[in-house]
Formats: structure tokens, C-alpha cells, sequence
């Protein structure tokens, strides 16, 4: 068969559609390489940012307990980043060009991270709604038809589970406290659960890319179905907490099996995403500090790899004389 576009494109398809993964030096289209840099970079920025609204906890932990987990859950967010960059790169997209887009506010990284975390229970709330949401759409990711990516997000996922439960059990503490601690857990559901739902995008209606990323199966489920699932196995976790979530259209539905819920505010989303929310600007700023104050830890990285590399090269050389 001749390599044309066409063949090369019925070829590539055939090779997802028998659930083949693709490799960095496989061909692929072009729109394909680009979907998947976009994602996999967006993704890869998120775990990043959302170092920061967590990180701005931990010097306030009520216990050493706490602190040791939520200084391990911060340093897995870097961590997922690294393996997620590694996965971009293996695209053709240097890790430079990603962060400069990062630092000069020209990519996107969720929505969620543009919230303030203004008491030790939004600590909670992030593990328990904000790690949560991410399981439910990570899970599936681990099947993505990219090979790298997928490799990725399967050592992610383990680490997403530790990071959910340890949000679940800091908001059942307080659920379970004093009035005042209770009050607390809850005042934090009220604020995370509906910019939680808005991490897994615009409905399906008006999702620009769904289609064609199902298609070529980086993406397996919709984000209407994946916020579905989400709010299914959400429900009865609030309900054994005793917490009640912020949404009076929230009811099960005996006929679709699964509970009806209110409508998101898509406007607030849009203005998040679009740099308007409530802590954009401090996210982008704190994010250029810290990479310039970073640099030269990345300069003594790479001299000494430089090194290394010359000895290695010499040794080589007198090693075949
Ligand atoms: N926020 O056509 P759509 C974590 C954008 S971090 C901002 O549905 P797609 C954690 C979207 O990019 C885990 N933007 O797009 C870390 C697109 O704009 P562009 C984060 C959003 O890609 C630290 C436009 O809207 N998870 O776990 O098919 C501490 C149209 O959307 C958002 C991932 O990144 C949003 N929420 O689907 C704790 C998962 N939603 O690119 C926890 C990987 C949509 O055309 N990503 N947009 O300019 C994905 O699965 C998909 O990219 C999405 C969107 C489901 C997010």
C-alpha cells in the first residue's frame, strides 16, 4: 500500500481501533501530536499550580501527622508534573517552551486551582472532592491510546488514591469534631463542590475537542459522563459525613439510576478559565518566583550532567586507545 496521508491516517486508526498503543516514533497525524501536547502539558501545569494553593498549608498543620502527609501529597503533585513534562517532550515540545507558556500566562492548567484555600478544611476538600475528580478522569487516562501518557498516569492514579483518602479522613475529623469544626468542613463543601464539577469541562454540547479526542480514544469517556460518575459516588460520602451538598436540584433519579443535579455556572467557569478568577493573577506570580528563584538549581543540574557527560566521553575514549 502506498504511503499517502489517507493510507498512512486509515493505518493509524486501525492500529487504535485494535487498541495498539502508539509510540513516540510511531507516525501519527499531526493534529494528533498536537491534541496530546495540549492536554498532556495542560495537565502537567496543573499538577504544578496545584502545588501551591496546598503548599500554602503546610507550615500550618494542625499536627506533625498531618503536616508529614500533606508535605508527601505536595511533593507527588511535583512529581506527576515531571512524569507528565517527560510525556510532552516525547512529542517534540521542549520543557522549556511549555514553562515559558506557563510563566507568561499563555496556558491553560484547571480551573480549580484559581480558588484560595482559606481554612485547614480546604485542605479536605481539595483531597477529598478536588483528588477525587481527578481519580475519575485520570482512571481512564491510564488507558489513553498514547503510550507514554498512559505509562504515566498508571503510577499517578496510585499516588491520587493516598492523596483522596487523605482529604476524606481530615474532612470526616472535623465532621466528626466540635460544632465549630463541623460548621468548618461543611463552609469548605459549599465552596469546592461546584468549581469541583467544573474541572471536568464544558458539557459534552459544547466540549470543542471530546469528539475527535474519543475517536482517537486519548479520551474514553465524556466529561458529562465522567461528572456523572463523579457526583454518584460523591453523594453518599457527604451523606455518611453528615454534610450536605450545596445544591437543592441534587436528587436520585430511580429511572437513569443515577442522581440529577443543578445546573453548573458556566459563566463563572469561562471567566476562570479565561484568567478572571479569584486567584489567577497570584497563582502566575507565585509560579514566576519560584522558577526564578529556581534557576540555579536548573543550571547546576544541567552543568553537572554536562560534566558527567564529558567524563564519560573521555573514559570512552581512553578506554578504545
Ligand atoms: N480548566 O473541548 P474541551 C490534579 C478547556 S490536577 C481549564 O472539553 P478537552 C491535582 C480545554 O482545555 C489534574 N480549562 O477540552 C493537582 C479547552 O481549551 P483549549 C488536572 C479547561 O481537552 C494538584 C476548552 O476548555 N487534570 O489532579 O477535550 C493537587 C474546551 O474543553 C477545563 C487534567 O488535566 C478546566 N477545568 O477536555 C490536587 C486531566 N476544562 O485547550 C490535584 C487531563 C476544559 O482548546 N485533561 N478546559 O484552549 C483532560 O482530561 C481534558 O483536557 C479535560 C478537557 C477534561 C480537562
Amino acid at each position: 500500500m502506498e504511503n499517502t496521508i489517507e493510507n498512512l491516517e486509515a493505518k493509524f486508526q486501525a492500529k487504535i481501533d485494535a487498541e495498539i498503543k502508539i509510540e513516540p516514533k510511531d507516525w501519527m497525524p499531526e493534529k494528533y501530536r498536537k491534541t496530546l501536547v495540549r492536554q498532556i502539558s495542560q495537565h502537567a501545569h496543573s499538577e504544578i499550580i496545584g502545588m501551591l494553593p496546598e503548599g500554602n498549608w503546610i507550615s500550618r498543620a494542625p499536627s506533625l501527622r498531618r503536616k508529614m502527609a500533606l508535605l508527601a501529597k505536595v511533593q507527588d503533585e511535583g512529581g506527576h508534573g515531571l512524569y507528565l513534562y517527560s510525556a510532552a517532550e516525547t512529542l517534540g515540545t521542549s520543557r522549556e517552551q511549555m514553562f515559558e507558556d506557563l510563566n507568561a500566562g499563555k496556558a491553560k492548567y484547571s480551573s480549580i486551582f484559581n480558588y484560595p484555600t482559606l481554612t485547614w478544611a480546604d485542605i479536605g476538600a481539595v483531597g477529598w472532592l478536588v483528588d477525587g475528580a481527578a481519580i475519575m478522569n485520570q482512571v481512564m487516562l491510564t488507558r489513553t491510546s498514547y503510550g507514554p501518557y498512559a505509562r504515566a498516569m498508571v503510577r499517578i492514579c496510585k499516588e491520587e488514591s493516598f492523596h483522596q483518602r487523605q482529604g476524606y479522613e481530615i474532612t470526616m475529623a472535623l465532621a466528626q469534631g466540635s460544632p465549630e469544626q463541623k460548621e468548618m468542613a461543611q463552609d469548605a463543601l459549599n465552596r469546592w463542590w461546584w468549581p469541583s464539577l467544573m474541572m471536568f469541562g464544558p458539557n459534552d454540547a459544547t466540549s470543542t475537542h471530546s469528539a475527535q479526542s474519543m475517536a482517537w480514544k486519548i479520551k474514553r469517556k465524556s466529561n458529562d459522563e465522567l461528572r456523572q460518575a463523579f457526583v454518584d459516588a460523591t453523594v453518599p460520602q457527604a451523606e455518611f459525613l453528615g454534610l450536605t451538598i450545596p445544591d437543592k436540584d441534587l436528587k436520585w433519579n430511580e429511572e437513569r439510576g443515577h442522581y440529577d443535579f443543578g445546573e453548573i455556572d458556566w459563566e463563572e467557569f469561562w471567566q476562570v478559565v479565561k484568567g478572571g478568577g479569584p486567584c489567577n493573577k497570584q497563582r502566575l506570580r507565585d509560579r514566576n518566583k519560584a522558577y526564578k528563584e529556581g534557576a540555579w538549581v536548573r543550571e547546576a543540574a544541567m552543568a553537572h550532567a554536562k560534566k558527567r557527560a564529558e567524563k564519560r566521553k573521555a573514559e570512552m575514549v581512553s578506554s578504545n586507545a
